[in-house]
């Protein structure tokens, strides 16, 4: 197989012999990120359609999320960062009853890639931890990612226990994952949100640009 398709292979296949030495390859032709964006991610939506149509079982889902993590993390140091730091910080956190981190730990990367200040504080977070996360680090944002339907329940439930916490007005709220949509943040969450604000980020560089537009 080509390099490409052979990285793309290896993800969908959950096989980590050689990796590294593909990763060093293409490497030579393209920057980490795209590796990433074009080949690594194209290879976890394949998992996702063969998970999601009964072609595979969860423990391969499992080592394909393995091998995309190390792939990740290879990469990571190859990525390219800006000089600036400082440009402000976010609580990053996957909300409760849910283990996907995969999103959320390329959104810590390319944001702390871009000057900012991430507090990730991992998975299956309730929004206690958050809030108390985000007074605790004097944020000024705070961002949920949550990839279960279920999660996007738990978002909005999040948005009101600020409210009624009387602090959503203290931390504009990002949120990401593959199961929200635009619209149920832009619309329905955001007319509940009334007091605060919210958004909505599709990938991990529209995140980069809401914090960039939040800052300001
Ligand atoms: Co699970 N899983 N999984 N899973 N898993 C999904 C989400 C699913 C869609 C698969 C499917 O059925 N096709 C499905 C959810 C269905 C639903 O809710 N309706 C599902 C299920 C059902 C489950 C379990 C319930 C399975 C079970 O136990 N029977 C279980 C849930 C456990 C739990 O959470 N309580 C489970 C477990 C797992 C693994 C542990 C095996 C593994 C996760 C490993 C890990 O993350 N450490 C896993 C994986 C890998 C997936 C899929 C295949 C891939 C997810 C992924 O990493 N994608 C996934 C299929 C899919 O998403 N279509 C699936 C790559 C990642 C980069 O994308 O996280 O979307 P994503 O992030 C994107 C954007 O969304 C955005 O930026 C990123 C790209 O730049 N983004 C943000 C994300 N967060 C952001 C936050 C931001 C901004 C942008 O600001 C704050």
């Amino acid at each position: 197989l080509p390099l490409n398709e052979r990285l793309e292979r290896r993800v969908i296949d959950g096989e980590r012999n050689g990796l590294e030495a593909d990763l060093d390859a293409a490497l030579v032709e393209r920057s980490a990120l795209d590796i990433v964006n074009d080949t690594l991610l194209n290879g976890m939506k394949t998992v996702g359609e063969l998970f999601g149509s009964g072609q595979m079982q969860l423990p391969f889902v499992l080592q394909s999320a393995e091998v995309m993590k190390t792939a990740v993390a290879y990469l990571e140091p190859h990525m390219e960062k800006a000089d600036s730091e400082g440009k402000g910080t976010i609580v990053l956190a996957t909300v409760k009853g849910d283990v996907h981190d995969i999103g959320k730990n390329l959104v810590d990367i390319i944001l702390s890639n871009n000057g900012y200040s991430v507090v990730n504080i991992g998975i299956k977070q309730p929004i206690n931890a958050i809030v108390d996360a985000a007074e605790q680090h004097n944020a000024d944002a705070i961002g949920m990612s949550g990839l279960l339907v279920k999660s996007t329940v738990i978002m909005k439930e999040n948005l009101a226990e600020m409210m009624s916490r009387g602090v959503a007005g203290r931390w504009p709220v990002l949120l990401g994952g593959a199961a929200l949509t635009r619209s149920y943040v832009e619309d329905d969450l955001r007319e509940m949100f009334a007091e605060g604000e919210v958004h909505y980020a599709k990938d991990a560089f529209e995140g980069l640009s809401l914090m960039e537009r939040v800052m300001t």
